[in-house]
C-alpha cells in the first residue's frame, strides 16, 4: 500500500488567545482535542492573527497565547502525537489568506453572523480583518488538507464557507483543496452563558458571572453556578425553549457525570435548584482539578512551552509552505 492510501484522517483546529479559556470553549472544543490524538492525525493551533481582530494589549496576547498553549498541553495534547503551533510562527497561513481573499465573495462575507456580531459589539473598530476573518479561517484548514475540524456549533457556518471556497479554487484551476467537515460533537456544542442562557458563554464577555474560567478555583465555580439564572417553577426537566438555564446545567452536569438527561431528571426529581447546582458545581470543579494542577505545572516551565512551539511550528511549516509553493503555481505566479 502506498502512503496516500495509508493516510490516517487529519485534523485541525484552533482557538484564539483572547483570554482564559471558558468551560464553553472546553467542552464544546479542547475536551474532544485530545481524545482524537488516537484515531487521526491532529493539528491543534492558538490562532493568535484571528485575536487580532479586535483590539489587544500586546503584553496580554503574548501572555495568552502561552497560556493557551499551556491549557491545551493540560487538557491531554500530547506534542509526540500532534502538531501544537501558533498561527504566527506558520508563516504560509496568511500567504494562503491573501489568494483566498481574492477567492471569496463580498456578499458572502458579509452574511457571516460572527462579523455581524462583532461589528455590533465593537462599532468603532469594524475592521477589514474582521470582515476577511473567515478566509483566514479556511487557509488555516485548507492549507494541512485537514479532513474533520472539531469545534462549537458557533463555527459552522465558517466551515462552510471554507468548503465553498475550497470547492471553488478546486473548480476553477484543479483538484487542490480537501474538502473539510465539521466534527461538532452534540452534547455541549453551545454551552451558553449563566447570566443569559440565551447567549453563548463567552471569554469575551463583560459579565465575569457569565462564564466559568478553566482556572476558576472551587469556590469561584460554585459560586457561579448557585448565581446561575434558572426560573421560577423549581423543577429540573430539560427543556431549552421553556428552561434554557435549567437544560443548560443539565447538559453542563451530563457531560462531566456520563450520566444521562433522563438518569439527572430523576437524580432531583422533587429536589430544589440549591442542590442541583451545588452538584453541578462539584461535578465541574472536579473535572478540572486535575486540569488545573497540570496547567500550573506547565506553565511553570516556559522553557518546556517554547520548545514544544517551536518544534510545533517547523512541523506545520514543512507542510504548509509545500500547499502554498503548489498553489502560488497554479493562479500563476511566476516561479523562479
Ligand atoms: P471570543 O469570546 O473571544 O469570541 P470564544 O470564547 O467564542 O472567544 P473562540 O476562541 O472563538 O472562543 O473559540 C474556540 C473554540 O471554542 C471554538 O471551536 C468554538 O466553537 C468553541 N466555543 C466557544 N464558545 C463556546 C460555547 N459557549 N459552547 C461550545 N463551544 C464553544
Ligand atoms: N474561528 C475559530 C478559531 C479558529 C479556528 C481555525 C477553528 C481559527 N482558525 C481553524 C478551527 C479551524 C473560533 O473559534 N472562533
Amino acid at each position: 500500500m502506498n502512503q496516500q492510501t495509508e493516510r490516517r484522517k487529519r485534523i485541525l483546529s484552533g482557538i484564539q488567545p483572547t483570554g482564559t479559556f471558558t468551560l464553553g470553549n472546553y467542552i464544546g472544543a479542547v475536551r474532544n482535542w485530545a481524545k482524537l490524538q488516537d484515531e487521526f492525525e491532529c493539528l491543534y493551533m492558538v490562532a493568535d492573527l484571528h485575536a487580532l481582530t479586535v483590539r489587544q494589549v500586546p503584553a496580554e496576547l503574548r501572555a495568552h497565547t502561552r497560556e493557551a498553549a499551556a491549557m491545551l498541553l493540560a487538557a491531554g495534547i500530547d506534542p509526540a502525537q500532534s502538531i501544537l503551533f501558533v498561527q504566527s510562527h506558520v508563516p504560509a497561513h496568511t500567504q494562503l489568506n491573501w489568494i483566498l481573499c481574492c477567492n471569496s465573495q463580498f456578499g458572502e462575507l458579509s452574511r457571516m453572523t460572527q462579523f455581524k456580531d462583532k461589528s455590533a459589539k465593537h462599532p468603532d473598530n469594524v475592521n477589514g480583518g474582521l470582515f476577511t476573518y473567515p478566509a483566514l479561517m479556511a487557509a488555516d484548514i485548507l492549507i494541512y488538507n485537514a479532513d474533520l475540524v472539531p469545534v462549537g456549533q458557533d463555527q459552522t457556518q465558517h466551515l462552510e464557507l471554507a468548503r465553498n471556497v475550497a470547492q471553488r479554487f478546486n473548480n476553477a484551476y484543479s483538484p487542490t483543496f480537501t474538502l473539510p467537515e465539521g466534527y461538532i460533537t452534540k452534547a455541549g456544542a453551545k454551552i451558553m452563558s449563566l447570566a443569559d442562557p440565551t447567549r453563548k458563554m463567552s471569554k469575551s464577555d463583560t459579565n465575569v458571572n457569565s462564564f466559568v474560567l478553566m482556572t476558576d478555583d472551587k469556590d469561584a465555580i460554585l459560586r457561579k453556578f448557585k448565581r446561575a439564572v434558572t426560573d421560577s417553577d423549581g423543577i429540573v426537566r430539560y427543556d431549552v425553549a421553556e428552561k434554557p438555564g435549567v437544560s443548560n446545567l443539565i447538559t453542563i452536569y451530563s457531560v462531566f457525570t456520563g450520566k444521562t438527561v433522563a438518569e439527572i431528571e430523576q437524580e432531583f426529581a422533587g429536589r430544589g435548584y440549591g442542590d442541583f447546582k451545588t452538584a453541578v458545581g462539584e461535578a465541574v470543579a472536579d473535572a478540572l482539578a486535575p486540569i488545573q494542577g497540570e496547567y500550573s505545572r506547565i506553565l511553570a516551565d516556559k522553557a518546556y512551552v517554547d520548545k514544544v512551539l517551536t518544534e510545533g511550528a517547523a512541523a506545520a511549516c514543512r507542510i504548509a509552505d509545500r500547499t502554498v509553493q503548489k498553489v502560488y503555481k497554479k493562479v500563476g505566479l511566476l516561479q523562479l
